[in-house]
């Protein structure tokens, strides 16, 4: 039986890997941090099935005991501090978590265990400014954003590690994938839950920043199977994975409220507060490499994502709205 160890696996991609890795008869190791609220939301189905390993990003001996005690084939670095508009308030912080965490978690594995498989979670915020359209393997990077600049050190140490000490070490340049389980503060799920909750009457307007943002939105659920696929080839590269298409914030409202029947020209109030420093106005990657060498597939498309996050936060919110009916 393969031994996995996941980084970040409360999280959206991580809650995904481990099911399917579960499902492939992975034995699962899951890294969590201490936290005042612990977080299970996303993998709460599957908690007795993980093996739970406690540690933090910032501490290398846990990290260096996780892999001891898991003896993983395969680590996914997943971990990180992940939201962008997050990474200017809190530089620093996305730094450690995003950037430096990186060489912790590959000198964990170095130490203990340099025969494992190592995947990192790199980043398609990385291109940044764009230099080229679309994007691929070898466009050069232009962060926008301190976490975009994390995502830079964190791919290329991962490279560094590779050349230096001929690990098994891969970066997956993803472009923004999204799903039911995606946090409320990305802009996709903040769309479809208040959708969903405007719709029930729950909400009444929707502040946003800049609607003319252009992205390239998946399926995390199929971004997670290129992960493993990297894994599984005979040599250590990097992929871009991707949809090759994109869509405006704009079209991302138009899909979330037509799916209720509404307009969202009603509801939208644009705050400043939403407004990034710097923005990234487009992304749109090639995976055809990914394609070609993966065997990797997308099923499915932006509509079919966007409509099933709408369809899980009117769950969400009929199920607060029939808890607040009962009578106390
Ligand atoms: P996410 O939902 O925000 O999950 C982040 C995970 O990291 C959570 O499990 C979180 O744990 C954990 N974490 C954060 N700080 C930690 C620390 N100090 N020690 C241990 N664990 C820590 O992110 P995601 O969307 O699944 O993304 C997974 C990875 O892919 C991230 O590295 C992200 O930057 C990268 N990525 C994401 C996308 C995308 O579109 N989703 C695209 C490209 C790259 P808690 O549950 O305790 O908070
Ligand atoms: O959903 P977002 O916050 O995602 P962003 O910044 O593209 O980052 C995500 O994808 C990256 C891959 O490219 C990941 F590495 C990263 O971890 C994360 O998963 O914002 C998308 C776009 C931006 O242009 C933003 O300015 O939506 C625009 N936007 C407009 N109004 C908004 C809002 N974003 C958020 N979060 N909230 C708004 O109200």
């Amino acid at each position: 039986m393969k031994r996995a160890l996941i980084t970040g696996v409360t999280g959206q991609d991580g809650s995904y890997l481990a099911e399917f890795l579960l499902e492939k008869g992975y034995e699962v190791y899951g890294l969590r941090r201490r936290t005042s609220t612990p977080n299970f939301e996303n993998v709460e189905h599957i908690k007795n099935k993980i093996k739970w390993l406690s540690g933090d990003l910032n501490d290398l001996a846990s990290l260096l005991e996780a892999v001891r005690l898991s003896d993983p084939d395969e680590v996914y670095n997943l971990a990180a501090q992940s939201f962008v508009a997050a990474s200017w308030p809190q530089p620093i912080a996305t730094a450690q978590m995003t950037a430096l965490a990186v060489t912790n978690m590959l000198e964990a594995v170095r130490i203990i265990k340099p025969s494992a498989r190592f995947y990192q979670a790199s980043s398609s915020e990385m291109f940044g400014k764009v230099m080229e359209t679309p994007q691929k393997e070898t466009t050069p990077f232009y962060p926008r954003s301190p976490y975009g600049v994390a995502k830079v050190y964190g791919h290329w140490i991962t490279t560094n590690y590779r050349e230096s000490y001929n690990m098994f070490a891969c970066s997956g340049i993803l472009f923004n994938h999204e799903s039911p389980r995606r946090g409320l503060e990305f802009v996709t799920r903040k769309v479809t839950d208040a959708a969903a909750r405007i719709k029930l009457g729950l909400q009444n307007e929707l502040r946003m920043g800049n609607l003319d943002a252009l992205r390239d939105w998946g399926f995390a659920g199929d971004y997670v199977k290129a992960m493993w696929l990297m894994l599984q080839q005979n040599e250590p590269d990097d992929y871009v994975i991707s949809t090759g298409e994109m869509h405006t914030v704009t079209e991302l409202l138009e899909v979330a409220f037509g799916h209720v029947g509404l307009d969202y020209r009603d509801y939208i109030v644009i705050d400043p507060e939403f407004v990034r420093p710097a923005e990234v106005d487009l992304l749109l990657g090639d995976c055809s490499k990914a394609k070609e060498r993966l065997g990797w597939k997308l099923e499915v498309s932006f509509k079919q994502l966007i409509e099933m996050m709408v369809d899980s936060d009117l769950e969400k919110a009929r199920q607060q709205l029939s808890i607040a009916a009962i009578p106390q």
